[in-house]
């Protein structure tokens, strides 16, 4: 009915106002540039391609091509890697098909737990669990949030998984692979690194590089740390030809049919900007993540790992298990339009009813935001969780701060001489 689609568009539009008024925080999510989100709406949304550029099984994929090319090349030279696949659809479905290239049903994979910040498609719920592999957890230094290295290594050489899995959905410092790098050959292991939330600070040359410290293969999302749309990337470097055509195999026919054009396409764009303002965002993102975890700790506020400077990502994890608890702490914050989430911390045993919370500095930096502005969110969050004001109240300086950061930076934007170049596409 045309009331329902007018409907629909209405809550759409009220979400977008919404999220214009708030301080989103969700460590997982960012804005796409608006040369990005013209590609997203563009005639690519509404074709197909299937197999790799000059050899698809449909017509009209002349500019495709071009495109998907571009975007590979772009790819290969921002991560120094000799293979990419833009095909994966998102970072779980990037994920499967890294599982159904390396392993099969029944082998042992080794992975942190999700109580050490993993993410679900490492869990027998999830992907790993679906390509029915045998997961084992590495030992943990919670104290560190990290691997315990000497364990790991002796775990490594003894479980010898077929599959050595890192990344972390709350992923606040680099994985020491360099340090169990002896222990992976020995336990013969494929060593694959799940970069979604770290992908733009590598990206940046802010992080770790996994591929120059040991990993094999790399799988992402394209829409956290690294600005893009929602879609997936593998990439790898020194894997031999079968694990290639391995993990293309995978990608298309394996897990998808059509790769969403006009999202590979946004993802090419992505990439081209990134060349040009990627390194100065990723260093402004950690930097302000490390502001908003001291001015939160000033405060009394127990943010995790304050003896290693919080974090070297975008992420932060407290813990507002005196303040009444992650789930309530979300709520209250949501209310004054500062959107986080609830979350596990250490020794947690329920993700409904977590002690923690996730916290990312990654979409409030592609706004414009510094450390002064990370210093007055730290004040409002402080305001809500530990004094308990009327979200209402915080809500009307939510957007006092608000108001200035509602442009996307870092980006080809109106204004620049590259707005010209924006302008006519
Ligand atoms: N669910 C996402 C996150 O928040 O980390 C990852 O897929």
């Amino acid at each position: 009915m045309k009331e329902d689609a007018i409907w629909i568009k209405d809550q759409v539009k009220a979400h977008t106002k919404w999220f214009e008024e708030s301080l989103p925080m969700i460590a997982s999510e960012n804005l796409i540039s608006p040369l990005a989100k013209e590609m997203m709406i563009s005639d690519f949304h509404d074709r197909y391609a299937e197999g790799l550029p000059g050899k698809r099984y449909y017509q009209g994929n002349i500019y495709v091509d071009k495109v998907e090319l571009k975007c590979l090349e772009l790819a290969r030279k921002i991560f120094k890697a000799k293979f990419v696949d833009v095909r994966p659809t998102s970072g779980t479905v990037a994920n499967i098909a890294v599982l159904f290239a390396l392993a099969k049903p029944g082998d042992k994979i080794a992975t942190p737990e999700l109580a050490s910040g993993a993410h679900i498609s490492t869990a027998p719920f999830g992907a790993v669990g679906l390509r029915g592999l045998n997961p084992v957890h590495y030992p943990w230094d919670y104290k560190n949030w990290n691997l315990d290295v000497d364990a790991t290594r002796k775990f490594l050489v003894r479980e010898k998984p077929k599959v050595a899995q890192f990344g972390l959905s709350v992923f606040l410092f680099p994985t020491p692979i360099k340090e169990i790098q002896d222990a992976l050959q020995e336990a013969g292991s494929a060593v694959w690194y799940d970069a979604a939330h770290v992908l733009g600070l590598i990206a940046g040359g802010k992080f770790q590089d996994p591929l120059r410290e040991g990993v094999q293969i790399i799988s992402a999302s394209t829409h956290k740390t690294f600005p893009g749309p929602n879609h997936g990337i593998i990439i790898a470097d020194k894997v031999d030809d079968d694990v290639q055509a391995k993990l293309q195999k995978a990608a298309f026919p394996g897990v998808t049919s059509s790769h969403h054009l006009h999202a590979m396409a946004a993802l090419a764009v992505t990439m081209a900007e990134f060349e040009i303002y990627g390194k100065q965002y990723a260093g402004q993102v950690i930097k302000n993540a490390k502001a908003l975890g001291s001015a939160l700790y000033e405060m009394g506020i127990d943010v995790m790992c304050p003896h290693l400077g919080f974090t070297e990502s975008h992420t932060l994890a407290i813990s507002v298990a005196k303040h009444g608890g992650g789930a309530q702490c979300a709520l209250d914050l949501e209310k004054a339009n500062i959107i986080t989430n609830k979350n596990m911390l250490p020794g947690d045993t329920s993700s409904v009813k977590p002690s923690g919370l996730r916290l990312g500095t990654q979409e409030l930096t592609r706004l414009g935001m510094e450390k002064g502005e990370m210093e007055e969110v730290a004040r409002l969050i402080y305001r809500v969780i530990v004094k308990k004001e009327s979200p209402e109240t915080v809500k009307k300086d939510v957007w006092e701060l608000k108001k200035d950061f509602t442009k996307v930076q870092y980006c080809l934007n109106e204004g620049t001489e590259a707005y010209k170049f924006y302008d006519l596409v």
